[in-house]
């Protein structure tokens, strides 16, 4: 690896994640520039930057999702790279292209690798040919009711429709028998046009009880590709993740080879390029189905490091370099558990979000403890953008004793002022289900 990949690297996000890349770059000894709205002007990713620039009001529309304005960011701070981060323009295929034309690198997958899988019934035809597991469904999208329903009933109920552009639990619709299907389809339709702009659907067998489980990869252009194993995301609200670990509690080393494999082949038929996870399905018999591939950096991210000991950011801006990947598969062993919680600015019992101003702010620390946040004492949490305020990651060498640690953490954390959802964190720690890892997607609604 060059000791310095990069001279400058813009980071076209904020918040936690805005930081974890200037650490990044910083380590790397590559200068770093912010960029920000106004409504961020006092937030910490603009102090530890080298430079900052704002590109415009609290709106994201208007700032961080505006690619004309952070393009010219980089163009005259003189940066030779961006890195997007996660959500806003991270897996905006047009973003990497300008980016690309602009002569400033990408750090992450090519825009082609973007939108291939950003297509969902794409991404699903390509995992098909590549021999990857799909479940039972249609690779075209459904042209109309009447196919709808010869699909559905070729399948067997339940199904599951898909919206072809959504993607992460948008534009999709359980469907329990051809009457339900008949009376919500030109619903599922439209929603799905006005909130993506195509209303393209596909069908598939919908499964009861899945786990959510995803494989991290990395490649390079080299021809070298290789994946970090598992994480488990299966504890989620309404689609949106609160708890993820490493390694998933169902998955043996057998069915870790067999997933990473199949994420590997996915990557090798698409030339994939730079960090990338690869979503599954996992049944209760040990089978498993693609569902999607993310093509950025995530945000639970941090429970593959602990366990693998690679820094991923860094990983990603070497590759995106030129570099060949630094390690070997042979060199991913995992053995350590590390489990991660999402805290948000929102009520413990509603989920209603909570902006507002820190008053009162203690971080949980101690060994195997890790706290990726961007808040501080007195520090306003805008109201204008997601309600994560931090991560909080604890790292130990077995699933009991990070549970026993998060505990501890959780109970020594104080962030006054606002509300969180820290007291929900604990709840679920507490939960003998949880703690016996016997679980689906279905949990917190079946808690709560
Ligand atoms: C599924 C599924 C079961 N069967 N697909 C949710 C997020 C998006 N990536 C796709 N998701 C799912 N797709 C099939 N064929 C279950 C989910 C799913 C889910 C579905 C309904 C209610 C809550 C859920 C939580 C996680 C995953």
């Amino acid at each position: 690896m060059s000791p310095r990949p990069f001279k400058k690297v813009l980071i076209a996000n904020r918040g936690e994640i805005a930081l974890r890349v200037i650490r990044a770059c910083h380590e790397l000894g590559i200068q770093t520039v912010a960029v920000y709205s106004k409504a961020d002007e006092n937030s910490l990713h603009v102090k530890l930057a080298d430079e900052a620039v704002c590109i415009g009001p609290a709106p994201s529309s208007q700032s961080y999702l505006s690619i004309p304005k952070i393009v010219t960011a980089a163009d005259i701070t003189g940066a030779d790279a961006i890195h997007p981060g996660y959500g806003f323009l991270s897996e905006n295929a047009e973003f990497a292209r300008t980016c690309e034309e602009c002569g400033i690198r990408f750090i992450g997958p090519t825009s082609e690798n973007i939108q291939a899988m950003g297509d969902k019934t794409r991404a699903r035809a390509i995992a098909k040919k590549a021999g990857v597991p799909l479940l039972p469904g249609t690779v075209e999208a459904v042209p109309d009711l009447e196919s709808a329903i010869e699909e559905a009933n070729t399948i067997g109920y339940p199904v599951i429709l898909k919206a072809a552009a959504g993607g992460g639990g948008r534009g999709i619709y359980v469907v329990r028998s051809e009457d339900e299907l008949s009376a919500n389809y030109e619903r599922m339709v439209q929603e799905a046009k006005s909130a993506f702009g195509n209303g393209a659907m596909y069908v598939e067998k919908f499964l009861e009880q899945p786990r959510h489980v995803e494989i991290q990869v990395m490649c390079d252009n080299h021809g070298n590709r290789v994946h970090l194993g598992e994480r488990d995301c299966t504890v989620q609200r309404r689609h949106q993740k609160l708890i993820e670990e490493s390694p998933s509690p169902v998955v043996d080393p057998d069915l870790r080879k067999k997933m990473g494999d199949c994420a590997l082949k996915l990557c090798k038929s698409v030339h994939y390029r730079n960090a990338g996870t690869v979503e599954f399905l996992l049944d209760t018999d040990g089978s498993f189905y693609f569902m999607e591939m993310n093509t950025r950096i995530q945000v639970e991210h941090p429970v593959t490091e602990m366990v693998t000991g690679i820094d991923l950011i860094k990983e990603q801006i070497h590759v995106a370099a030129g570099s060949q990947i630094s390690f070997k598969q042979s060199d991913v062993k995992i053995k350590t558990h590390a489990i991660e919680c999402r805290v948000n600015a929102e009520d413990s019992k509603t989920f209603a979000p909570s902006p507002g101003k820190i008053n009162g702010l203690h971080l949980p620390g101690g060994f195997g403890v890790r706290v990726d946040s961007f808040v501080y004492d007195q520090y306003f949490v805008q109201p204008h953008y997601n309600s994560m305020i931090g991560k909080l990651i604890v790292h130990a060498p077995s699933r009991q004793e990070a549970i026993t640690k998060m505990r501890q953490a959780l109970d020594e954390f104080v962030i006054g002022g606002i509300r969180t959802n820290i007291d929900f964190h604990k709840e679920v720690f507490d939960h003998p289900r949880f703690q016996s890892a016997e679980y689906d997607t279905h949990f917190l609604e079946e808690i709560r």
